[in-house]
């Protein structure tokens, strides 16, 4: 009689910490702070702002990632696997993070439900270099037959940690708040990098092979830009939007020294 006791206060106590669980995650997911009063963008005056991402100078030598002591990531590849950061071709830069820094005030906007996913393939993530807004899921996706830790670094915000062992599991994660370049990498496969941002606006985008992004349905007035990149830092620039106008804006990296 104790000894059922005792489990079944085990049991209760395992069940109330899933409701407690699972209200916490209900209640970030589904009412996240930037869906609590939105601000609506005037579509008569809204404009766009086109950023072009260059880098000056040679691009670094990009590094063959070793898989040979794991069969099982090596022989999903027929070449050797390379792993460049800097994503160079013409000059400009691919797998940059553009944001609007400053200048929206106090707007607010409503997340997508639509999750951006980072799957893992061949032991690496793919995408590299993603962004969602504050309420929006990240989804992690497991296409290995390899299980992969999943290991969030923020700085601002908790880090998370689990196991995706099984094949075509998928994992949501969601914040809270707002931080630039989360380092998230996987625990089994030391090479697995990847970087999440995270945004109170839907204004960001990554650059794509050309360096070019356009922010669209801006409102009039003026703003920082912003480029982050994974190896490379921040750069900021103005801009100012006109009503109903385009504005352009080149931010260029110079390659660094030494
Ligand atoms: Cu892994």
């Amino acid at each position: 009689m104790r000894i059922a006791r005792s489990t079944l206060c085990r049991l209760a106590a395992s069940l109330t910490m899933l409701v407690v669980l699972a209200g916490c995650s209900k209640s970030d997911s589904e009412a996240p702070k930037s869906q609590a009063a939105v601000t609506p963008v005037d579509p008569a005056t809204a404009g766009s702002i086109q950023v072009q991402v260059g880098y000056n100078g040679t691009a670094p030598a990009a590094k063959t990632i070793n898989m040979s002591g794991t069969p099982a990531c090596a022989s999903q590849h027929t070449g050797p696997v390379e792993e460049q950061t800097v994503q160079v071709a013409n000059g400009r830069l691919a797998n940059a993070v553009v944001y609007i820094k400053s200048g929206l005030g106090e707007r607010a906007f409503a997340a997508p439900s639509t999750p951006v996913v980072i799957d893992q393939k061949g032991c690496l993530y793919d995408p590299r270099v993603v962004a969602v807004m504050v309420g929006q899921p990240l989804q992690f996706r497991n296409s290995d037959q390899e299980a992969h830790n999943v290991h969030g670094r923020p700085k601002e915000i908790d880090s998370w940690n689990f196991l995706m062992s099984r094949p075509n599991s998928t994992r949501d994660v969601t914040f809270d708040k707002p931080e630039v370049g989360i380092p998230v990498s996987c625990d089994v496969h030391p090479w697995m990098h990847a970087y999440a941002s995270v945004f109170e606006n839907p204004y960001f985008a990554i650059t794509p092979s050309d360096g070019t992004v356009t922010l669209k349905s801006v409102p009039p007035g003026n703003y920082v830009v912003a480029v982050w990149h994974e190896t490379l830092g921040t750069l900021v620039k103005p801009v100012t939007v006109p009503p109903s106008g385009s504005a352009t804006v080149d931010i260029t990296y110079q390659q660094p020294q030494g």
